[in-house]
């Protein structure tokens, strides 16, 4: 491949971290067009017809989904493998995922992170507090309760550190982005294996692009990160004027 690997999307979604994260792990170079979704321009509804980010450029794909990338990327990257070999367990880490995307989505994106950064600083709207007390209250608990019958003492999810891992600890680094700490005397088990996770380099690595972000508004979002040496791509699907994504936000 001559071209690096281009991601079309904000460093502060949980779905585009678990690419980065799979794409640091498996070696690969990328540069990063990092839009939030709701500032995509016209092309940018052509790579990604939901208008949702990440968005994976190659040689050979245009690919958004983050699973359907992070899946690519395993193909055509093999080492290390981020899948377990047995198939049983595959579909148990591809279960965690799914339960990553969907239900740790709607509690700690569309829910937290959407009350506490997007609305007021994409559309300019405050925050409804009375909202955020029922997402911490009711949906947070059982989340983690679940969470907490699936982390392991020790070690990963399914063995060796796979998808599983990746997913749910990217959805915690924005949900702490978002201001929530797992309780630890309450959900230990899942409280030590987010740390564990969030540990590892290659999430590290991404810590200073994710904080210049939260502390800039998305316009200057390309800016921050390329004062902070973030690997840019030359062009953006980025545009001035946010416009609302299919899924009523
Ligand atoms: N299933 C998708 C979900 C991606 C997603 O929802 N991304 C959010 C950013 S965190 C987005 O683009 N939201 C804009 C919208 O839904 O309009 C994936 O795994 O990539």
């Amino acid at each position: 491949m001559t071209e690096p690997v281009c991601i079309v999307g904000s460093t502060l979604s949980p779905y585009v971290r678990k690419v980065l994260v799979m794409l640091d792990l498996k070696g690969v170079a990328y540069v990063i067009d990092p839009i939030v979704p709701f500032l995509g321009d016209e092309r940018f509804s052509a790579l990604s017809p939901l208008r949702r980010v990440p968005v994976l450029l190659d040689d050979r794909v245009t690919l958004s989904d983050s699973s359907v990338i992070c899946q690519y990327l395993e193909d055509r990257y093999p080492k290390p493998a981020l899948y377990p070999a047995d198939i049983a367990v595959r579909a148990g880490a591809r279960w965690l995922e799914e339960y990553a995307d969907s239900r740790l989505g709607d509690v700690f994106v569309w829910g937290l992170f959407n009350e506490r950064a997007i609305k007021p600083f994409v559309w300019g709207r405050s925050t409804d507090t009375a909202r955020v007390e029922r997402i911490l209250r009711d949906d947070v608990p059982a989340v983690l309760d679940y969470l907490e019958t699936q982390a392991p003492a020790a070690g990963f999810l399914c063995g060796e550190l796979s998808i599983a891992d990746i997913s749910i600890a990217a959805f915690f680094r924005t949900a702490a982005l978002a201001g929530f700490t797992i309780d630890v005397g309450r959900w230990p088990l899942c409280a030590a294996h987010v740390e564990r996770v969030l540990g590892l380099p290659a999430f590290v690595r991404l810590r200073p692009f994710e904080d210049c972000c939260m502390r800039s508004a998305p316009a200057n979002h390309r800016s921050a990160l390329a004062a902070v040496g973030a690997p840019l791509s030359d062009e953006t699907f980025g545009t001035a004027t946010p416009r609302p994504g299919f899924f009523g936000l």
